[in-house]
């Protein structure tokens, strides 16, 4: 198998659509019947995981999180139940609504099916019309079907990705046969809907052509003739290649629209920007390209009377505060295919007193804005700032059930302020509920490249994930997909903030007619569907293309670039952004125009800003790879930095995933090379690796690699750690240094949380949920109370009389906090310390405090660390309400101290909860970056890890994703080891 890969050749005559193949907007086209309340449904096929739409709440993560204990008072569970009650309410109206009534039914495979989820998804056929035919189910995709019928291996197995690449460079025919009840047929209006299909699609049903979809963002609903209709029916569904496709439009296009192709190392393909597709599906700088073809969501036809009333919960936004009159105004929108009639509207908030009715004459469409009085709500509040109190909206006619939204009351407001005459640039922080909060987050990607894999258990593992490291937010990044509802579900009951970018990334992109209509569509649609989620603060328009254009990466000749700016505004400002503010109305959701961009700065220059990375406006996004990543000069001091951090490797039980071939276990194996997409990063890591730490000397190849794997994650854990350090001391407004403008940062969100397979990536989290140890570092350095200890000039001669270390604590509780500050100088040959110092500390709300400034070289004297500072460390304790947070300051890089034998020993492993284990870790000598791991068939995550132990014994517990039966500590299989290891053979 060979490391290089070459693009294949797509066959010049394998034409696609073509620019005539776009048939119009369906979703528009279709608008009145996707309102209609059919009473009649044969549902062909429904997941309750899936579809971006779905809201079946068989296993919601609402009762998830019931089930998992998640610490809420009692208050707030039965507030829970009830609104799960209140959703089991939407739900069997729902049922109601797609399955056939008993008196109606459907025959026997329709009938079966609307009442088993299993049967409903299979009995489809897929085939390429040459080498595959397969039965398979839906939700489900080309690749995700044939590996179900033994017909293909795991797509993420070995060179896969490029093997099966030919996949998806032909066009795929899936069928689905079933049946239809007379009673069914009697009705005289029917639908077929796909709440999403990937992407480019002909439809047909039996001899009637219904339709062309060109967009997995939005969803299609197709009318049916009667005469179309049969008792035995068959659906049929021609997929292009989306490659040909893409190829097709930009060769149709009347413009070059950069880039062609991704940069080689990716193995992508090309054209991405010319299909509206998951824009990382044809490859990313840490993704796979499987372009996938298939149907991620629902499909059911539907049967109405065109003459019944029926009324459509479009969506609910909670718009704005009105603080003159104590009030929320909440826009509920409503349609219906009907004709102009009169109904009585009823707005219930569930669990309080409040209740609005009104009589409207309704004609197709209305807005209502309900006035919700301060004294029924609680607030909503971000993860680390209170609680997270939602509310069921529920509406009815008369009293025939509509609909119902859970909605959160906060404002949200991005305070974007000068700083007066002395100093340059703008603030960029958010202020939820009137009280600025300092953003700890980070960048979230598709977790798998085929959506039909991924579980509402996965989604609440990473979410959790988030939740429990102190994350208040998450950017859902441009390049990926807009998630299904459960995710944003969960982060409304986790208080994880969403920053949600459009689906458009690193890219120009064309702006014809048809491409800006679609665009529109799909904007409409999913702001309606996203808007009533309390946990979506900011819309942004895209992944960097505002610095694309005003840098120009693409090398546009200059007579074209004031075109190629015109183009970048008609998408963004006059097609995005007027889209989100038809939509979005009031003032609690802000949009930016880009990723990075210059905020209110960038406006004024009329959205594209000479520097849109600009550190004194707006967010920032920053890599420094050729530098000391350890070193906290190497990082511009933002006011917000969006993006930023460093590659690691994933752990070998990851990679055995992927490949069980031993030569693959190499830092430099074909393999590994071919699993990283960026050019240049794994002679980086090792560099890196090299400035900072031990080299492995072991001759035993898979322990080398073990090693370099272990050390790639203490780089990226020690790099995320240094660039948090700077944010957070510079998180007051105290901070902004005159001469530069430079300080008062309010948020970071580093680069990335999650993979969507295993290989050499930014993330934090695994491909299959184990927490690399930068994820415990990031739980570490986004606690809200913690001490940041600092030396000036960064690890500065001991002889230095200037040099500074400086101890500061940063308080983001919505309280003050005291407690006690203790620092003490250690050793690595002994447990004794050579000197300590505590500090009483009392910290107001949301305050950065520096608590003193110590003399480096006195310091060093009186600890008798004069001559062999590369031996002593700096270890601090900060105890506040029972709670210990510690910080440890190395004087020089770790592979300059002499390291001893520190003897791990895991003692007294206990079983305390079906999902904890608690055991205690002790030790001879102090010892660094001490790494606990389980066995592979174990999934969780430890209270700490990655630590530096300064004392004999420490208590770690283990909490395990799902109960574990049987529990023996042999098959627990704790292992330990630290940076000692590394020195030996
Ligand atoms: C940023 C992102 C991604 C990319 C990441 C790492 O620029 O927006 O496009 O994957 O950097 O290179």
């Amino acid at each position: 198998m060979s490391s290089i890969y070459t693009r294949p050749q797509i066959p010049e005559n394998k034409v696609g659509c073509g620019k005539c193949g776009y048939v119009g907007h369906l979703t528009f086209q279709c608008r009145n019947f996707l309102q209609a309340n059919p009473s009649k449904a044969v549902v062909l096929d429904v997941s309750s995981t899936s579809s971006p739409s779905s809201d079946d709440d068989n296993d919601t993560p609402l009762q998830q999180l019931a089930r998992q204990e998640i610490n809420r008072d009692k208050q707030q569970v039965q507030k829970k139940d009830s609104e799960v009650k209140s959703k089991k309410k939407e739900k069997s109206k729902r049922k109601r609504r797609r399955s056939p009534s008993t008196s109606s039914t459907s025959e026997s495979e329709s009938e079966s099916e609307s009442e088993s989820k299993h049967s409903k998804r299979t009995g489809w056929s897929i085939s390429d019309n040459k080498s595959y035919f397969a039965h398979g189910q839906i939700p489900g995709s080309v690749h995700t079907i044939l590996l179900a019928a033994n017909q293909i291996t795991e797509p993420y197995w070995n060179y896969n990705d490029v093997d099966l690449r030919s996949l998806v460079y032909t066009s795929w025919t899936f069928t689905k046969d079933f049946t239809l009840s007379n009673d069914f047929l009697t009705l005289t209006q029917f639908t077929l809907h796909f709440d999403q299909i990937d992407t480019v699609a002909n439809i047909t049903l039996n001899e009637c052509f219904l339709g062309r979809t060109n967009s997995m963002f939005i969803p299609y609903n197709f009318n049916i003739l009667r005469s179309c209709l049969q008792s035995i029916n068959q659906l049929r569904i021609d997929f292009e290649s989306p490659v040909i496709y893409a190829l097709n439009q930009a060769k149709a296009y009347n413009d070059t629209v950069p880039p062609d192709c991704p940069p080689d190392v990716q193995h992508g393909e090309c054209h991405v920007q010319f299909i509206r597709k998951e824009p990382c599906s044809f490859s990313w700088d840490w993704g796979p390209a499987f372009a996938p073809i298939g149907i991620p969501g629902d499909v059911y036809l539907e049967s109405t009377n065109n003459a019944d009333i029926s009324i459509e919960l479009e969506s609910v936004n909670v718009a704005s505060y009105q603080a003159a009159g104590n009030q929320w105004q909440v826009d509920v929108l409503l349609s219906s295919h009907n004709d102009p009639f009169e109904c009585q509207l009823k707005f219930i908030l569930e669990n309080t007193s409040f209740v609005y009715e009104v009589t409207v004459t309704f004609d197709h469409e209305i807005s209502i804005s309900v006035l919700i009085p301060d004294e029924n709500i609680e607030l909503w509040w971000p993860n680390g700032y209170g609680e997270q109190k939602l509310y069921t909206l529920s509406i009815y006619n008369k009293e025939q059930f509509i609909g119902s939204r859970l909605i959160g009351f906060r404002t949200v407001q991005l305070i974007q302020h000068d700083y007066g005459p002395q100093i340059n640039g703008t603030s960029f922080y958010f202020l939820i509920n009137y009280q600025p909060i300092f953003i700890k987050g980070s960048n979230w990607i598709p977790p798998d490249a085929f959506q039909e894999r991924v579980t509402d258990t996965d989604l609440e593992r990473l979410l959790r994930s988030a939740q429990v490291a102190s994350m208040n937010m998450l950017r859902i990044w441009g390049g990926g997909i807009y998630e299904r509802n459960s995710f944003y579900e969960l982060a409304d009951h986790l208080g994880i903030m969403l920053w949600h970018d459009f689906m458009f990334a690193c890219s120009l992109y064309p702006v014809d007619k048809a491409f800006l209509q679609n665009v529109h569509d799909e904007i409409v649609y999913q702001v309606k569907r996203l808007q009533s989620h309390a946990s979506i603060v900011l819309w942004a328009g895209n992944n960097e293309n505002e610095g694309a254009v005003a840098q120009n990466w693409y090398d546009i000749p200059k007579e074209r670039m004031a075109k190629v700016k015109d183009d970048y505004r008609q998408l963004y400002v006059n097609t995005v952004m007027a889209a989100v503010k038809e939509i979005d109305k009031g003032n609690n959701r802000p949009f930016v125009t880009s990723s990075p961009s210059n905020g209110i700065e960038s406006i004024k220059e009329d959205y594209i800003a000479t520097d849109p990375n600009d550190s004194i406006y707006g967010d920032v996004h920053f890599y420094g790879y050729g530098i000391d990543s350890w070193d906290p000069r190497t990082y511009p001091i933002t006011r917000f930095l969006s993006e930023t951090g460093i590659q690691s490797l994933p752990s070998l039980d990851t990679w055995k995933q992927a490949t069980s071939n031993p030569v693959d276990f190499n830092f430099n194996s074909s393999f590994l090379q071919h699993r990283e997409h960026s050019n240049n990063q794994l002679t980086g890591i090792m560099l890196h690796i090299q400035s900072n730490l031990p080299l492995p000397v072991t001759k035993d190849p898979l322990k080398n690699f073990t090693q370099l794997i272990y050390l790639s994650q203490i780089n990226q854990a020690m790099t995320l750690k240094s660039i948090s350090d700077v944010c957070r001391v510079h998180s007051s407004e105290n901070t902004i240094d005159p001469k530069t403008s430079q300080g008062h940062t309010m948020g970071l969100m580093y680069w990335q949380i999650n993979d969507i397979w295993q290989g050499p990536t930014w993330s934090t989290i695994e491909y299959g949920f184990r927490w690399k140890m930068a994820h415990y570092y990031v739980q570490h350095m986004y606690e809200p109370v913690y001490p940041i200890a600092i030396l000036t000039p960064y690890q500065a001669n001991v002889t230095d009389e200037t040099a500074r270390i400086s101890l500061n604590v940063v308080n983001d509780f919505a309280k003050e906090i005291s407690g006690q500050l203790t620092c003490s100088i250690h050793t690595l040959d002994t447990f004794a310390v050579r000197m300590s110092m505590a500090y009483d500390i009392t910290l107001g709300f949301a305050t950065l405090k520096h608590i003193v400034d110590l003399p480096y070289k006195l310091l060093m004297n009186r600890a008798d660390c004069s001559n062999d500072r590369q031996y002593c460390i700096l270890h601090c304790w900060l105890n506040h309400n029972h709670h210990q947070v510690d910080q440890t300051l190395f004087f020089t890089s770790p592979k300059a101290y002499q390291l001893y034998q520190p003897n791990l020993r895991i003692e007294n492993v206990q079983q305390v909860t079906p999902m904890d284990i608690v055991f205690r870790i002790s030790a001879t000598r102090p010892a660094l970056f001490v790494w606990l791991e389980v066995s592979s068939h174990i999934s969780g995550y430890f209270s700490r890890n990655g630590f530096h132990m300064f004392e004999p014994v420490s208590t770690v517990t283990f909490h395990s994703w799902t109960p574990i039966t049987n529990f023996t500590s042999a098959s627990f299989a704790l292992r330990s080891n630290s940076l000692f290891d590394i020195t030996q053979p």
